[in-house]
């Protein structure tokens, strides 16, 4: 069992350590990265030693966060001496090439189910981004935040938050980011890049997307269910098809949208629900986890075959009991 910790604490920790590892999640995203970034520098900042880790590396087109100082892709072999420090990280799941097993000095979450095997764990299910509790983390400790931080953490935020769209943004969340702008950083560049930005595969991927548009229960539940052959077709990467779940959510009408795609040999499920139904819920009946409005589950060797048939009785279902 984890040790649940407060700020203070959480600060204390920081400061009691050093020579960090930081851990961020596969398929990594703004707020994972951003967040082990601003870490990173902080702590360098005083004086101690840290690098954040990933082994699928920091994907192109987060490429703006200039992560290549902060980050390294191989792990050392002996981890003995490090503090070992997750940062959005929700589940081992969220680990691989065999990370699942660590035990983790101290995890730093937002994703109410966490079940990272750590010692301590700093969680505020309530913020929406990861970035957040690290930006409140670094004021703590009582860094300066330069426009390296500034960025990372705006992308973080921003990027979680949908661009502060979602309704876990906080009005904290808005003090944080004007903060963070008056740091002096492209906030809108950061921005454009998040949201406005498509790649030609990623464009492939959102035209495929439509092709496979499915309606369920008078067209309360949008599916979207892509098979490795449709992703090899189009030519799309892993880190492509992340655009993929911004369209089926955007059909008016449906309370619970999903989106079912291979990676690698796991299959994966990530929903989004707009009211009344909590996904969390839905993902928690196949070991999955995640957030009332946004969750997910995943199993080696599934096909989409079988996910879609699991999700579309599991969602008639919460339907059904509405
Ligand atoms: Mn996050």
């Amino acid at each position: 069992m984890s040790n649940r910790i407060n700020e203070s604490e959480a600060i204390a920790f920081l400061e009691g350590h050093d020579n960090f590892l930081i851990f961020t999640h596969n398929s990594p995203d703004a707020d994972t990265i951003g967040s082990a970034i601003a870490l990173v520098a902080s702590l360098r900042a005083l004086g101690k030693t840290a690098v954040a880790f990933n082994r699928e590396g920091v994907p192109e087109r987060l490429a703006f966060l200039e992560a290549k100082e902060y980050f390294r892709a191989e792990l050392p072999c002996d981890l003995s001496p490090f503090t070992l420090v997750s940062v959005d990280v929700a589940s081992p799941k969220m680990l691989s090439g065999g990370d699942e097993t660590l035990t983790f000095a101290l995890s730093i979450d937002h994703h109410e189910i966490n079940s990272i095997s750590c010692d301590n764990l700093y969680l505020h299910a309530d913020y929406p981004a990861a970035g957040e509790i690290v930006y409140e983390l670094i004021k703590g400790l009582g860094v300066g935040i330069d426009q390296t931080v500034a960025g990372a953490l705006y992308a973080a935020i921003s990027s979680d938050s949908g661009g502060f769209r979602y309704d876990s943004t906080r009005p904290e969340t808005m003090y944080a980011a004007a903060e963070l702008m008056r740091a002096g950083i492209d906030f809108a560049k950061i921005n454009r890049l998040l949201f406005d930005s498509k790649s030609p595969a990623q464009i492939a991927v959102e035209k495929l997307a439509y092709e496979k548009l499915e309606f369920h229960f008078g067209g309360k539940f949008v599916l979207v269910a892509v098979t490795q052959e449709d992703l090899d077709r189009i030519g799309a990467e892993d880190s492509d098809t992340e655009v993929l779940n911004q369209i089926p959510r955007t059909v008016a009408g449906a309370l619970v949208s999903a989106v079912i795609k291979p990676k690698g040999t796991l299959m994966k499920c990530s929903m989004r629900s707009n009211e009344m139904i909590s996904v969390a819920e839905i993902a928690a009946q196949f070991s999955g986890g995640g957030h009332y409005h946004a969750a997910g589950f995943s199993k080696e060797g599934a096909t989409v075959e079988e996910f879609r048939r699991l999700v579309i009785d599991a969602v008639g279902e919460k339907l059904e009991s509405l």
